[in-house]
């Protein structure tokens, strides 16, 4: 198993603010053999070609890793995809295309669950990627991150370059965005619960039909997982980072109910999308590498509401 040493490397971070990339910032900032570099979005806008190579150009990171992205839940996916299509398609060519100009050792390429196709077989295998269309709720963002995949694949087999492409399952925890329309289904969920617990409402509405069936993995043992890959995994194919720990939408509405303290009444709206039924990755090369999650779902959500609570920067919370 070949060994990219990280140690006395330059690392830069995209999307330091956002859930992953917060997340990757804390465990490599315990590090310190490793030269963390970031940048606001204020100072340098990702989807600005010039301005990503005269970063890069300034700083000549040793390695990306490129967790940036616009992100979101279903609703937004539906709802947005020119912006899902164009922001992270242009993020996607400016930041891989810069690495290779400026000589990155390694660079790391967040892709995402949703890239695989809806009618795969499951779990998910990244060899089953584009052979059948995508999942429509998140085909945009599907489209931009699988062109992300695809060039690095590209520069590996035309150029030699060392970029790997991961895809992690559905991820939460501490530093989540909470929003009733934009988050993911878990921060969404403690936000409902809590305010309608604390306002004293006796019902919450949740969207489809409360059937799919979704894979979490809590947000540090995403990075961990992914700091195993950069030292570890050197290859053309993608590497899925799941945890195996499926559960249903109803059962985890009725898990943050417990962990909120909500007792009162889950409704579903089934007007509303279900998106996939399921999307559970195959993590057989994962568990090769000799990764194992250390946050199981009952212990991700009760650190993901401490955190809910303690903050003061959740506009809805109330
Ligand atoms: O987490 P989520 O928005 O994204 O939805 P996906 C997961 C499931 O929870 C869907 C249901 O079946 C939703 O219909 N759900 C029920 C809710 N109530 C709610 C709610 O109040 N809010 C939300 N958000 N969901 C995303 C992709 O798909 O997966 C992204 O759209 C990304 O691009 C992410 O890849 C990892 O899991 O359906």
């Amino acid at each position: 198993m070949v060994h990219f040493d990280l140690s006395g490397r330059s690392v830069f971070v995209t999307g330091h603010k956002g859930l992953l990339g917060s997340a990757l910032c804390r465990q490599l900032q315990g590090r310190r053999d490793v030269l963390l570099w970031t940048a606001d979005r204020a100072d340098l806008d990702l989807c600005d070609k010039v301005a990503v190579d005269d970063w890069m150009a300034q700083h000549r990171p040793d390695v990306v890793i490129h967790a940036a992205g616009r992100v979101g839940g279903i609703a937004p996916n539906e709802k947005y995809p020119v912006e899902f299509l164009n922001d992270n398609l242009m993020m996607a060519q400016n930041v891989i295309n810069s690495a290779y100009v400026q000589n990155v050792h390694k660079l790391v390429f967040l892709s995402s669950s949703c890239v695989s196709p809806k009618a795969a077989p499951q779990p998910l295998k990244p060899e089953d990627l584009l052979s059948s269309a995508f999942e429509p709720t998140n085909e945009a963002y599907a489209l931009a991150k699988t062109v992300g995949m695809r060039l690095c694949g590209y520069y590996r087999k035309e150029y030699g370059a060392d970029f790997i492409s991961l895809l992690p399952c559905n991820l939460y925890g501490v530093g989540d965005r909470y929003d009733a329309f934009a988050s993911h289904v878990i921060p969404a969920l403690i936000l409902k619960m809590h305010n309608a617990q604390t306002f004293g409402q006796d019902q919450i509405k949740l969207w489809g039909t409360g059937q799919p069936l979704r894979e979490f993995m809590y947000v540090d043992d995403a990075t961990r997982a992914i700091l195993l890959a950069l030292e570890y995994y050197s290859d053309a194919l993608p590497l899925n980072i799941g945890s195996g720990a499926e559960v249903s939408i109803a059962n985890l509405a009725q898990q943050i109910a417990q962990v909120v303290g909500y007792k009162g009444r889950i409704i579903f709206d089934e007007s509303q999308g279900d998106g996939v039924t399921r999307k559970v990755m195959d993590k057989s090369m994962l568990d090769y590498l000799g990764f194992t999650p250390k946050v199981d779902l009952e212990s991700g959500l009760r650190l993901s509401y401490a955190d809910f609570v303690a903050r003061d920067d959740i506009e809805q919370k109330i």
